[in-house]
């Protein structure tokens, strides 16, 4: 690739919208210079407003193939718990070549909304009965195989899980493809990250409930960079045996036994109280919420008035893919804290930024700004089409998340590359026909 120049009628920087901006970037997919006020002189004119592109940081991608398939009621309470046994049912089925079908078409759905890169937190390791492919990283491979065909960038988190609930208690049979011990997980990690080189490959804990204190003290220390990622607090229930087993809530209880800081992502983190939230905000972790699987699933809310007001940072995943859309996400986020707190506009108007420097820092990737030495990660709006035609630069984000309507994305780059042209992905067809047939013989 050569440096490239593009050049936008306007752009959010990060002191805010600017017009006129040229953007330079280099053979390697960076940010070399930003001027506003620019002519276009021989730059490549890009149609729509840029935007930096967003990371997704929470993802499980096999589960795109049973969204929407698990909405009726399967028992007189139905629960979190009961579409988790769903979701087992569903993981035990699935082959290597099924995920990749299913992750590449993800991906691609992924950009088409606006997301430029993916946190894929991976536990699906293993075949049914929890015996080894020949190639331990088999089911990582498909994962990373599909993130490079659809060319969305990658932070691939293996994840260690080694016991199916809180006090080493032992797993279960639709556990069995999850389950390593640490030194299996380790040389996974290390052999995934030797045979790619430039692919981001972090640290990742499933839960409180799926590993211990000596696991993750075990792993930090040979995990002396990149970012470290963990479900936590996401149920009452979960709240309730964490207290039970160790007389501490689950969020209180990681921020002593491990340091919690700038590399660590805490996802979804719903049920704080007081002190946890201003201790997990004061942390520099990030809290990875995922409005519309929260919702889904009937987690609860988790509070982002105060956590934001006492500078917590955070980003968005669209985990269980229940709706694979950016706006979604931040939306819900938003009416959340409405419903909750009976009033309007209760996050900061910046939460598109703040979501996509959170969700860059999740990944450990040097991205979410349109700014030098930041990755070349764009997504252009097309504001000629409704509801955004109208719409001043500085509510351009406003009616693009909250005002409905098409996606409006036109154009996608990734690493300086365009991966989707005119709302369109140029693999876009072979991967939906490759994921119909992979979902149609999981549900045979
Ligand atoms: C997961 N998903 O690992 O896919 C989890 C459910 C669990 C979400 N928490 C399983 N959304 O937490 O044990
Ligand atoms: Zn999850």
């Amino acid at each position: 690739m050569r440096t490239l120049a593009i050049h936008a009628d306007a752009a959010l920087l990060p002191r805010g919208w600017a017009r006129d901006v040229r953007i330079t970037i280099d053979a390697g997919g960076a940010i070399a210079e930003v001027l506003a006020d620019a002519p276009t002189g021989d730059a490549e004119p890009v149609a729509g407003a840029l935007i930096p592109g967003l990371a997704n940081l929470h993802s499980h991608a096999f589960q795109r193939a049973m969204a929407g398939l698990t909405e009726a009621r399967t028992a007189a309470t139905d629960s979190f718990w009961t579409w988790r046994e769903l979701m087992y049912r569903f993981a035990a089925r699935i082959t290597p070549e099924q995920l990749e079908a299913i992750a590449s078409h993800l991906y691609i759905e992924m950009l088409k909304a606006g997301y430029t890169a993916v946190a894929e937190f991976h536990y699906l390791h293993h075949a049914a009965d929890g015996a080894r492919y020949d190639d331990r990283a088999e089911m990582s491979e498909r994962i990373v195989a599909a993130a490079a065909h659809a060319g969305i960038a990658l932070t691939h988190l293996p994840v260690l899980y080694a016991y199916g609930g809180f006090g080493g208690k032992a797993a279960s049979a639709g556990q069995a493809r999850f389950l390593h011990g640490v030194e299996e997980y380790l040389a996974m990690t290390e052999a995934l990250r030797s045979r790619h080189r430039g692919l981001a490959v972090g640290t990742c804990f499933h839960s409180l409930r799926a590993v211990d204190a000596a696991m993750i003290e075990a792993v930090m220390a040979a995990s002396p960079r990149g970012p470290v990622h963990i479900h936590i607090a996401e149920q009452r229930q979960e709240v309730e045996e964490c207290l039970a087993w160790s007389g501490q809530r689950p969020v209180a209880w990681l921020l002593d036994h491990a340091k919690v800081d700038s590399r660590w992502c805490l996802v979804h983190a719903t049920h704080l109280d007081d002190g946890e939230r201003r201790a997990l905000a004061a942390s520099g972790a990030v809290a990875g919420l995922c409005p519309t699987t929260e919702a889904n699933l009937g987690d609860g809310l988790f509070p982002a008035e105060a956590y934001v007001a006492e500078g917590g940072t955070f980003g968005v995943g669209s985990d269980s893919h229940v709706e694979v859309d950016a706006r979604a996400e931040l939306r819900l986020l938003e009416y959340g804290q409405r419903l909750r707190h009976h009033r309007r506009a209760v996050l900061p108007p910046d939460l598109y930024a703040r979501a996509a420097t959170g969700g860059a820092q999740a990944l450990a990737r040097e991205a979410g700004q349109i700014a030098v030495g930041k990755r070349a990660d764009l997504v252009a709006l097309d504001r000629a089409r409704l509801p955004l035609a109208n719409v001043p630069d500085a509510q351009l984000l406003d009616a693009w998340i909250f005002a409905s309507g098409p996606a409006n994305v036109r154009d996608v780059m990734v690493d300086g590359v365009w991966q989707v042209r005119d709302g369109r992905h140029p693999r876009e067809e072979e991967c939906a026909r490759r994921f119909a047939a992979a979902q149609a013989a999981l549900l045979a």
